[in-house]
């Protein structure tokens, strides 16, 4: 008798609940993707790249492969702008601007190796809050090597020249935490404040396809994982310290500094300044490109899911512990998402709340705006196609948005 009950009070149950849903309008579930009607221009149309960012490598003219655009959050309204190969420069923020300086050349430390290895070299760069009274900045690159099992990543402070303060001194690096890499792929570069003022660092899962050694969903690996460190203290025998509050401390086997796992690479993450929001755009392998919403301890995935699909022989279906991206884009579309930031300027209304990001190979540009009361994206508009690819997008000190291509483009909208 029992058997019969059971499953009579559940659909009972079901059907309960489904007769208090509200009506729903018809179209309450559609995503706008209107293309949006806004021009792109040069942001800085009188700057000219100096000849050692555009130089000859490899018997090749170099693209510039700007790779940060970023404020110093210190008053001065400066823009920097970091390339792969290792140097950052620097000038006014202003439309008018065309005078570009070094700020610091970090050439002689770097791997870099592109077209052939076009994951390495410089990729992060993120001012300290307080640079204005410490004059410390932080910079992620993959090392010089001499044999490839040697491939590294290094995070490393370094400080304003004490001589002249629109200089940083190279020789003023402390390195704070070094990563071997087993290929010079998926290395993830990203590093950024978080508004709790500690370090997160966006990592890759190590390279090559697939993630092989399954370095995604492994705790005891920092590969393939988001970082959460605190670079003003230091615990024993580290140059940084974990905050006690960081989801793993106290796990045996994991390590303390992972705030969140199961990242394949992201390629840029980004805290919504207004909301403090982590947002982070995590490349695909062969068919889908995702944007998530990074949460403390959340696992997103991969190698079991690609975007909101299984993945390989052991893929997964969806499982309570494995977060699903809020956004995902398929390999028709584009071919390796370019992560950006969620815009909270003034110059362009249209784009206000709304996270842009593009694709590297297509060069395409959208502005989306997820719900997250009703967890849904309601709009993913195009904004503009280019033919360049989008290395990354920056805001300056007042959260203008700008976007840079692979040429040496430094972009922005206009209404
Ligand atoms: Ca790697
Ligand atoms: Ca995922």
């Amino acid at each position: 008798m029992n058997l019969l009950l059971k499953p009579i009070g559940l659909f009972a149950a079901l059907a309960a609940v489904t007769v208090s849903r509200p009506a729903i309008a018809e179209d309450a579930d559609q995503v706008n993707d209107r293309p949006l009607n806004l021009k792109v221009v040069p942001a800085f149309p009188n700057i000219k790249w100096p000849a050692d960012a555009t130089g000859v490598g490899e018997g090749l003219i170099q693209d510039v492969r700007p790779i940060i655009i970023t404020g110093a959050g210190d008053g001065t309204n400066r823009i920097f702008v970091a390339t792969q190969p290792g140097m950052i420069y620097v000038f006014p923020n202003d439309p008018a601007a065309d005078e570009i300086r070094l700020f610091i050349d970090l050439r002689d430390r770097i791997h870099y190796r592109v077209p052939q290895e076009n994951e390495e070299g410089f990729l992060g760069l993120a001012f300290h809050p307080k640079f204005k009274e410490n004059g410390e900045f932080f910079v992620y690159y993959t090392s010089a090597y001499n044999n490839e099992a040697d491939r590294h990543s290094v995070i490393s402070r370094f400080r304003v020249s004490n001589d002249d303060p629109s200089r940083a001194d190279p020789a003023s690096e402390e390195i704070i935490l070094t990563i071997p890499q087993p290929y010079w792929n998926h290395n993830g570069g990203t590093i950024v404040f978080g508004p709790d003022g500690y370090l997160y660092v966006g990592l890759g899962d190590g390279g090559s396809g697939g993630d092989p050694h399954g370095n995604g969903q492994n705790l005891s690996t920092l590969l393939g994982s988001i970082l959460r460190i605190d670079v003003d203290r230091r615990d024993p025998g580290l140059n940084y310290a974990i905050p006690q509050d960081n989801p793993f401390v106290g796990r045996s086997g994991a390590r303390p500094e992972i705030w969140a796992y199961g990242i394949r690479n992201v390629w840029r993450i980004a805290f919504d300044r207004q909301t403090g929001v982590l947002w982070a755009g995590d490349v695909g392998q062969d068919t889908w490109e995702e944007i998530d919403i990074i949460t403390r301890g959340g696992n997103y995935g991969w190698n079991l899911r690609e975007g909101m699909h299984p993945f390989g022989d052991r893929g997964s279906d969806p499982r309570p512990d494995l977060i699903e991206p809020i956004w995902e884009y398929h390999h028709d579309v584009g071919k390796s998402i370019t992560g950006g930031n969620v815009y909270r300027g003034q110059a362009v209304p249209e784009l206000n709340g709304a996270y842009l990001y593009a694709d590297w190979v297509g060069g395409q540009v959208w502005a989306l705006w997820y719900d997250f009361d009703a967890q849904r994206v309601t709009a993913n508009r195009p904004v503009v196609k280019k033919g360049a690819p989008v290395m990354t997008f920056g805001e300056d000190d007042a959260g203008e948005l700008y976007y840079a291509t692979q040429e040496g483009g430094l972009w922005k909208f206009e209404p």
